[in-house]
C-alpha cells in the first residue's frame, strides 16, 4: 500500500491580529460607548473580545459589569449599531501601513508557490479592512461575519473559506490569534498555527506574524502527514 501525502493547497488566515491590527480601533469605539452607558471597560476586557462577534462582545462587556442589567433586545442592538458606526468611521484611517509586519511577505511567498490564500474573519467589516489596507489583492477568497450564521469556535467560517477557495478542508492550514479561532480551525479538520500565547491549543505557536514563514507552515503540514 502506498502512503500518499496530501498536498497543502491553501492557508486560511484570521484577519484581526493575524494580518492586520484593528484592536485599537475596536477599543476606542467600545470605550466611547461604554463611557456613554456608564459601563466599566478597559484594555483587559478588550482583550477578551478577540475573535468574538460584535453581539458577543457587548454581552461580555455587560458581564464585566455585574451590577448593570442587559437592556432589552432593541436597545442592545441599537448599542451594537452605534459602536459599529464609530468603528467604521475609525476604519477610514486605515492604510497599508496597518498591515502587520511579515503578513505581505508571507502572502506573496504562498502565492509564488501556488498555494491559495483565504481569510476567515468574524468581522462583518472584513471587506472594508481588506480594501483600506490593499490586502484584498493577495487574498483569493474571503469568509466573514456576513457569510456565516455561527461564530467561532464553530468551524463554519473556515469551512466556508475552504469552499470559496474550492479546496477540501483536509488540504488547508488555518492561522489564528484567538483560542476560539484555534478551536474553530481544529473542528474544521485543519492544522492550526497560533499567533501569540493567548491563542492556546495551536499545533505550532509563534509570537507574532513577523515570526511566521512558509517553512514553518510546511513543516507543520509534514508533521501532520506523518502523525
Ligand atoms: P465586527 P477576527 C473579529 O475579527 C475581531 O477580532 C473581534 O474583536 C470583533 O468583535 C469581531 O471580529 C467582529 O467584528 O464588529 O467588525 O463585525 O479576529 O475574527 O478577524
Ligand atoms: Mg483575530
Amino acid at each position: 500500500m502506498t502512503n500518499e501525502l496530501k498536498p497543502m493547497k491553501a492557508v486560511i488566515f484570521d484577519l484581526d491580529g493575524v494580518l492586520v491590527t484593528t484592536d485599537g480601533f475596536h477599543y476606542r469605539a467600545w470605550k466611547e460607548l461604554a463611557d456613554e452607558l456608564g459601563l466599566a471597560f478597559d484594555e483587559e476586557v478588550n482583550h477578551q473580545l478577540r475573535g468574538i462577534s460584535r453581539e458577543d462582545s457587548l454581552r461580555a462587556i455587560y458581564r464585566n459589569n455585574p451590577g448593570i442589567q442587559l437592556p432589552p433586545d432593541d436597545v442592545f442592538h441599537a448599542q451594537c449599531t452605534s459602536k459599529n458606526a464609530r468603528y467604521v468611521e475609525l476604519l477610514q484611517q486605515m492604510t497599508p501601513a496597518d498591515i502587520l509586519p511579515g503578513a505581505l511577505e508571507l502572502l506573496e511567498a504562498l502565492r509564488a508557490e501556488g498555494i491559495k490564500t483565504g481569510v476567515a474573519s468574524a468581522s462583518k467589516n472584513a471587506p472594508l479592512v481588506l480594501e483600506r489596507t490593499g490586502l484584498g489583492k493577495l487574498i483569493d477568497a474571503v469568509a466573514d461575519g456576513n457569510s456565516v450564521a455561527r461564530g467561532k469556535p464553530d468551524p463554519e467560517v473556515f469551512l466556508v473559506a475552504a469552499q470559496k477557495l474550492e479546496v477540501m478542508p483536509e488540504n488547508c492550514v488555518g492561522v489564528e490569534d484567538a483560542a476560539t479561532g484555534i478551536e474553530a480551525i481544529h473542528r474544521a479538520g485543519m492544522p492550526a498555527v497560533a499567533i501569540g500565547k493567548q491563542a492556546v491549543g495551536g499545533d505550532v505557536t509563534v509570537n507574532k506574524t513577523a515570526e511566521l514563514n512558509i517553512a514553518i507552515i510546511k513543516e507543520l503540514w509534514m508533521s501532520k502527514q506523518k502523525g
